[in-house]
């Protein structure tokens, strides 16, 4: 694994916090606040009777959390207006319990999202017919449900708080690089719809079939923006994507989405790196493969467009069966990763995804493969593992940058209106609220001839 060179002198007071900690590790999230970071975890809630230690080990390692699964559409909403708050209204009450920030994952987006664009989960209708919605319906659908959780989680505390650090207002848009995606399956970089073959990785979206994306620009994706920031003019909007995190073919079309929604003024304002990789053998390929000095210039060149960069998603995986060395060499790629957020002032946040090695996503989805996450052991043991004194040495060696101390929970102002009116990607106005259409209606006929 290749290291890079971001290591620095400590800061004085991130030195004092260490050595006053040393008795015990020193708590995570202490170090990070220091550094003016956010480093977050996913969650899911586990049975009660494991809860104590799973909250303990989040709220005392972790400045902000997301919710591994309990925010997304079809966890919410099984039918169009109809509403299960239960699971998602913990989170966020968690989250303000313990002075945590929330990343909101995640609206639109091909998977896990039940009645709109859902083909593939198991217990889940398959629809029978892809175009299922018109173009008319399917933007309602969006805006209605953004509409209906945003008011419900924008502010708390009578509108003083702002609970929500970050919302993933559109995920995986881009179609990925590598071979295993059908390449008519893919337009512009984007992923489209056909036929009713949705499944996990086919590489298509009904939201580009339900709004007519190819002919259309995909502007389901800046409405979603523009439909997300009417709802919260003070909420930081973020698109989120996976294996786009070095330079390549998809992060290529990822910067080009980003630039384009910039040049018309879309309120976009974080690009999301999920970061799901792998350690060794190799840096290179596509499906988790990772390459630090091109990762650091692809965040440059989306700072340049005035993005923040978030780490979404990290998780680390190697190959069963766990050793030292590979511990050793995960603990390097966590260093690795932290260290290339510190030096880039516009990475703000670095969420690894799940907490313990034996909950994570890896072990079903990649057969042979685990151990990804910061903690190991089973029941209510939480054994840090190397990778997790990893960050906290790179925060206790780097010298403290650019971030003010603190979790503040106001969103920070934001001044993308002074450079002109909001464009939608045919370039039409998109207004402010009170709420108008962003996108024309179907006249009876375009939608019986998309029916
Ligand atoms: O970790 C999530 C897992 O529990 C779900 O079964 C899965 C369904 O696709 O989604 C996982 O989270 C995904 C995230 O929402 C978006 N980026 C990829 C993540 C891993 O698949």
């Amino acid at each position: 694994m290749q290291s890079f060179p971001v290591r620095a002198r400590a800061a004085s007071c991130v030195m004092a916090m260490a050595a006053l900690a040393s008795a015990q590790p020193t708590p995570l999230k202490l170090l990070a606040q220091a550094h003016g970071i956010d480093i977050g975890v996913a969650v899911t809630f586990p049975a009660a009777s494991g809860r104590a230690a799973y909250d303990s080990v989040v709220t005392r390692n972790f400045t902000g959390i997301v919710a591994e699964n309990d925010h997304k559409w079809g966890s919410i909403s099984s039918n169009p207006g109809v509403y299960t708050w239960t699971n998602s209204d913990r989170m966020v009450d968690f989250a303000q319990q313990h002075n945590l920030k929330l990343r909101f994952h995640a609206f639109v987006w091909h998977q896990q999202s039940s009645y709109i664009a859902n083909g593939h989960q198991s217990g889940v209708a398959q629809p029978t017919d892809p175009n299922k919605y018109t173009r008319a319906e399917a933007f309602t659908h969006m805006r209605n449900h953004i509409g209906a959780v945003m008011q419900r989680y924008k502010t708390r505390n009578g509108g003083q708080m702002h609970v929500i650090s970050e919302w993933d207002v559109v995920n995986e848009a881009a179609a990925r690089d590598s071979g295993m995606f059908d390449t008519a399956n893919v337009y512009k970089g984007l992923r489209l719809s056909t036929g009713n073959a949705v499944h996990l990785d086919s590489g298509l979206s009904r939201w580009t079939g339900y709004t007519q994306g190819e002919t259309n620009d995909f502007d389901y994706i800046d409405s979603a923006f523009a439909i997300a920031h009417r709802n919260d003019t003070a909420a930081r909007l973020a698109y989120n994507d996976y294996d786009a995190e070095g330079m390549g073919k998809k992060s290529n079309d990822v910067y080009s989405l980003m630039a384009k929604l910039k040049s018309r003024n879309i309120p976009v304002h974080v690009l999301g790196m999920q970061s799901h990789w792998y350690i060794g053998p190799s840096n290179t390929g596509s499906s988790g493969a990772w390459d630090p000095q091109q990762i650091a210039e692809n965040m440059n060149r989306l700072a340049a467009l005035g993005l923040d960069i978030s780490i979404t998603e990290l998780d680390i995986r190697m190959q069963n069966p766990v050793d030292s060395a590979k511990l050793q060499q995960q603990r390097q790629a966590y260093e690795t990763a932290l260290g290339l957020c510190l030096a880039q002032p516009r990475c703000k946040s670095f969420y690894v995804w799940g907490v313990r090695d034996g909950q994570s996503w890896i072990n079903s989805r990649y057969p042979g493969y685990g151990s990804p996450l910061l903690f190991s052991g089973t029941g209510t043991t939480y054994t840090p593992k190397p990778a997790y004194y990893g960050l906290i040495s790179v925060l206790e060696t780097t010298a403290s940058v650019r971030r003010q101390p603190g979790a503040a929970r106001q969103a920070p102002s934001l001044n993308y209106r002074a450079t002109g009116p909001v464009r939608d990607l045919l370039g039409r106005r998109v207004h402010a609220a009170p709420d108008r259409p962003l996108f024309k209606a179907q006249k009876p006929a375009e939608r019986s001839q998309a029916k």
